[in-house]
């Protein structure tokens, strides 16, 4: 049992939840630790409500007793955001129990889903019903609805449908003082006052704890087509992307690259994966929608791709042409977080830039990273169509991470987000803050952005119970970690 697993907190949540959905004992870790197994929290309990009157009356225990609570889904974020802090005294609120699709309107195109949805059982919804739910990220058979709204996760289709910022309509969210917001509204259109939904999109469990939503969804697209093709430079796979969105319009749903370290990273921790490309300093995947059929789709494809031939763009280039050999594509592209987590630490970078910044960016940083940091290897991959990079420096087997960790990674973090910011980017384009970019982020938003960052928190959740120390640095010491 666990030393606090007497506070009085405890009586109310299972008066409320049930004592089998609050969690003291046994192995927690699923909970307790970060999917990266970079942080090893403690929580007070883990608690599972099954609805949402359920979690506004767990909200109004832990206020009732000044009890912090930390929202989480799946679990998969990637700064530290969804796990507890070591004190042992912060609730643990998993959402994974209210998992329910409370409504889909087809002549809306929208659905209504609770929080603990996962993504891809989303996804399945739509489909059932021959509509498309776009968001899609590796991710996507574990982490929830609620948790891509709460850090506005992105993925592999932004570039035409958006983020998840993009994709929500409506919201339902329980408030710090226990209130629930009824904002689940389906309209594409409403003017009345500030937009609260925005407010709560990306905040990371900070301003309230999502519930449910409500989703835009879309025709399913008559065929989808996907291709590699390899480039020696990445001034020619902005040349490539340029030339696909000229020539596809908004059917280039995809453009993602992969530098070649990335790749070779692949190959050693998964040697079973397909490549139909040899290595080269760069891959490019691209996906095309096509509303008519197949064909029209295949015709596309195969024109943009010899115009970029013809005009020495990419070196070599394919075309899947089955539904396996497509998948098989994605499957190498969304293997490189788990090569990566399989083969050690790593530094994780996801910044924005201008797409036509991101040549000078490379080619400051990488010389700069390299010289200063010669013992890490720069996995770099991402969504070059959104101009989001994943700048990942790989620590080699030689170095002591935990040492690295502690003594350099804030020197390393500073020359790359300097370099962002003197590019006109940002620090995070799709991963958030967590503690992990909070001094940074500290560092390079502006005073006056800050100050009102802190406005808003300060007015939703004045006693800091919510997620306390994640985006914003805590004022009334409950750190998260
Ligand atoms: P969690 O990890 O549980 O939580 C994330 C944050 O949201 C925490 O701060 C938590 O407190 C808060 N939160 C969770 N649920 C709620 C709620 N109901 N109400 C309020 N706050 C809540 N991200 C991208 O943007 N694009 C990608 O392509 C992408 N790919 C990934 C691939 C892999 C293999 C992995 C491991 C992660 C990836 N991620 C990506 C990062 C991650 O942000 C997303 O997986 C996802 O959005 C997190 O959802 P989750 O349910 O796991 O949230
Ligand atoms: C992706 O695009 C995810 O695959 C994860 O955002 C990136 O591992 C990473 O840093
Ligand atoms: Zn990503």
């Amino acid at each position: 049992m666990k030393p606090a697993a007497c506070h009085p907190v405890l009586a109310d949540l299972k008066a409320i939840v049930g004592e089998a959905h609050v969690l003291t004992e046994g192995d927690l870790s699923a909970f307790e630790v970060d999917w990266r197994k970079r942080f090893r929290g403690t929580a007070l309990a883990v608690v599972r409500p099954g609805t949402t009157l359920e979690v506004a009356a767990v909200m109004r225990a832990c206020a009732a007793h000044g009890v912090a609570l930390v929202p989480q889904g799946g679990n998969t974020g990637l700064v530290n955001g969804s796990t507890p802090d070591q004190s042992g005294t912060q609730i643990l609120l998993n959402l994974g129990r209210m998992n329910r699709v409370r409504e889909i309107d087809d002549a809306n195109l929208t659905m209504t889903v609770e929080a603990g949805c996962v993504l891809q059982a989303v996804q399945s919804a739509a489909a059932q019903n021959n509509l498309l739910f776009p968001l899609s990220l590796g991710a996507e058979g574990s982490c929830t609805i609620g948790g891509n709204l709460a850090t506005n996760a992105g993925g592999t289709q932004v570039l035409r449908y958006g983020n998840a910022r993009d994709l929500c309509l409506g919201l339902e969210v329980v408030m710090a003082s226990g209130e629930i917001w009824s904002g689940l509204s389906g309209l594409r259109k409403d003017n009345t006052g500030y937009d609260l939904r925005d407010l709560f999109i990306g905040s990371e469990g900070t301003l309230g704890i999502i519930t449910a939503a409500t989703l835009k969804l879309y025709p399913q697209p008559s065929a989808v087509m996907t291709a590699m093709a390899t480039c020696e430079s990445l001034e020619r796979c902005i040349k490539l992307l340029q030339l696909a969105q000229a020539r596809a319009g908004s059917a280039l749903t995809g453009f993602e690259v992969m530098n070649e370290t990335s790749l070779e990273l692949v190959r050693k921790v998964f040697p079973q994966l397909r490549h139909p490309l040899s290595p080269s300093p760069w891959t490019v995947l691209l996906e095309l929608s096509d509303a008519e059929n197949e064909e029209h789709a295949r015709a596309l494809f195969e024109r943009l791709l010899e115009q970029a031939l013809e005009r020495e763009l990419v070196t070599d280039a394919a075309v899947a042409q089955t539904l396996q050999q497509s998948h098989d594509m994605w499957h190498l592209r969304e293997s490189i977080t788990m090569a990566s987590a399989d083969a050690g630490a790593s530094v994780k970078h996801d910044i924005a830039l201008p797409v036509s910044r991101i040549p000078a960016f490379c080619a400051q940083t990488d010389a700069a990273v390299a010289q200063a940091f010669p013992e890490l290897r720069l996995l770099n991959f991402g969504h070059l169509g959104d101009g989001n990079l994943h700048y990942n420096l790989q620590l080699n087997d030689e170095v002591d991470a935990a040492d690295f960790m502690r003594v350099r990674e804030s020197a390393l973090n500073d020359l790359i987000y300097s370099a962002v910011m003197e590019h006109g980017g940002s620090i995070s384009a799709e991963h958030g803050v967590g503690t992990q970019k909070r001094e940074q982020l500290a560092l390079r938003k502006s005073p006056v952005a800050l100050k009102l960052m802190q406005a808003i928190k300060d007015a939703l959740d004045p006693a800091n119970l919510l997620n306390p120390g994640r985006v914003l640095a805590s004022r009334n010491g409950m750190e998260g970690h």
